[in-house]
């Protein structure tokens, strides 16, 4: 369901034209089946929490494919027709031959930008192939828009499928005020070298009048590849780890390159949390395992997220620290994810061994060690695994952000917990001080912090989630998507939402993680 959010909007909106958001995927997926009515069953992630009601307020656009095959567009059409009445915003899908979804989707996105994007380039495969249906799909978005936008629309590109749009879209001669926000990170100029088409994807980047990155190093590794590979040089004032926003001269235009931390509707997790349903089952979940210390993992299947590298470190901590067996367990929540990648299914067979050699060496009637769920959960449901955990152990190889993090944070029933958290999140940026910060590939180390997780005095650990829950209830997705919009020159933003959005003050403040609990 789309949820509303308590933003505000002005009774005195400028005149300005749509906000047009663009995305791989559609925020929906359509069931198409022959014997049944179509469904939409409507995503309900935090970017369509922040950006619906920003949408609906202005009769936005959501521009993407739907996932299904070409022959079905014209039933996704009406789905997409029909859902839009009661979305408040309409939604137009790119349909895409099924040749180019192969090219694309399986080959340069799943086996070249993200890999490299998250420093794992030996899983690469460059496949000139692959870039030509990435430009192909490209070009296939830009028309669908060029058709569709008026002048004074706002076009806000997501994430690494369309690096390349804004520069398509000019090709078209469609000159509208372009942002653009990478989810994932943006890798360091020894890696992204190695990217064949370097100098194309710094150069496409240049097209947008905003680029939006998660954490200030990305930001940093963007600009220092700018300079080595293009000459480039941003203009600042100061030192760049304080500046929110950089400008670099392009074709006679100033690109602003800004970065925006990602984060959660804290208001939503924290009122399901407080559900007498949800506390009730929390309850079930603590009793049900019958430990003292009960740890949580949650995330999409990726090889990424260092699920493996985690559950040898669940079991290096029973060997470091013996008494903590029969008094510690483990879940682990999978949600499926890209389940036609092979490594993917690779990856999947490679987690279920480790956690059956895991409890095959340490269970002990009435005792496991490692829980391993692998399916979607409902949101109540992973809220009420959150509260029920006392530590979160989030220890991606390498992430954008990491919501999971602000979600284990937000759905404490009190100011306790401890969030392990890897350094190489982007999260870690936010929160290196209370967050109990480890490198994932150090398996000793992540299983040396568990033990501290565990004996950490109760004050500490409250004075540490305090921290936390404060700095992610005030920078909210909310405030993410008002900073962005604001720096994109957006003008539909109430006066409320523009303070939300923060000022330059209060970003810098931010930048240099000077905590108020
Ligand atoms: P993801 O790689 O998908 O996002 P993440 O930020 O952790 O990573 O978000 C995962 C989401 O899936 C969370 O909201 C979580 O609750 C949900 N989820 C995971 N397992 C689930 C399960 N079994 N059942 C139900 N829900 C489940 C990308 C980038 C990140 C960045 C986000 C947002 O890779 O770095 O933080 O975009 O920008």
């Amino acid at each position: 369901m789309l949820v509303q959010s308590p933003i505000m909007i002005s009774d005195t909106q400028p005149t300005q034209g749509r906000l047009i958001c663009v995305s791989n995927r559609l925020p929906v997926t359509i069931r198409i089946s022959p014997d049944q009515p179509d469904t939409v069953i409507p995503s309900a992630g935090g970017l369509v929490t922040a950006l619906a009601p920003v949408l609906r307020a202005r009769k936005g656009h959501w521009i993407g494919w739907a996932g299904n095959v070409a022959a079905d567009a014209d039933r996704v059409s009406a789905a997409l027709v029909e859902f839009s009445k009661d979305a408040g915003f309409d939604l137009t899908q790119v349909i895409l031959p099924k040749d180019d979804v192969e090219g694309f989707y399986l080959g340069y996105t799943n086996r070249i930008i993200w890999p490299l994007f998250h420093d794992l380039q030996s899983r690469c495969n460059f496949d000139p192939s692959y870039w030509e249906a990435s430009q192909r799909v490209e070009t296939t978005f830009a028309t669908v828009l060029s058709n569709l936008v008026n002048s004074e629309d706002l076009i806000w590109v997501h994430d690494y499928h369309l690096l390349g749009l804004g520069a398509k879209l000019q090709a078209k001669g469609v000159l509208n005020r372009c942002a653009f926000f990478l989810h994932i990170p943006f890798p360091a100029p020894d890696i992204f070298l190695k990217l064949p088409w370097r100098n194309e994807v710094l150069s496409e980047l240049l097209a947008y009048d905003l680029i939006g990155f998660q954490t200030e190093r990305d930001r940093r590794n963007f600009l220092t590849c700018l300079d080595e590979v293009l000459h480039k040089k941003s203009t600042i004032n100061g030192s760049l780890a304080t500046v929110p926003l950089v400008s670099v001269q392009h074709n006679e235009k100033t690109v602003k390159v800004g970065y925006y931390p990602i984060s959660i509707d804290y208001n939503e997790f924290s009122e399901l949390a407080a559900l007498p349903e949800v506390k009730q089952r929390a309850i079930e979940v603590g009793e049900a395992m019958k430990v003292a210390h009960l740890v949580i993992s949650v995330d999409r299947l990726d090889y990424t997220k260092g699920i493996p590298h985690r559950i040898r470190a669940v079991a290096r901590m029973l060997e470091l620290f013996p008494e903590l067996i029969e008094q510690i367990a483990f879940i682990q929540i999978v949600v499926p994810s890209r389940e036609d990648v092979t490594e993917y299914r690779d990856l999947r067979a490679e987690i279920e061994q480790l956690v059956t050699k895991t409890n095959g060496a340490y269970a002990k009637p009435g005792w496991t060690p490692v829980h391993h769920f692998f399916r979607s959960i409902t949101r109540e449901e992973l809220v009420a695994y959150y509260a029920a955990a006392e530590i979160a152990l989030v220890t991606p190889l390498k992430d954008g952000m990491n919501l999971v993090a602000k979600e284990f944070c937000a759905s404490r029933p009190s100011s306790d917990g401890v969030l392990v958290l890897s350094e190489f999140a982007g999260a870690a940026s936010e929160f290196f001080e209370p967050a109990l910060l480890v490198n994932p590939y150090d398996i000793d180390g992540v299983a040396r912090a568990l033990a501290d997780a565990v004996r950490m005095p109760p004050e500490e650990r409250g004075r540490r989630m305090g921290l936390l829950q404060s700095q992610i209830r005030k920078y909210d997705v909310h405030h993410w998507a008002n900073a962005f919009l604001l720096d994109a020159g957006w003008k539909g933003l109430s006066t409320a939402q523009q303070s939300n959005g923060s000022t330059i003050w209060e970003r810098l403040r931010r930048a240099l993680s000077v905590f108020d609990a």
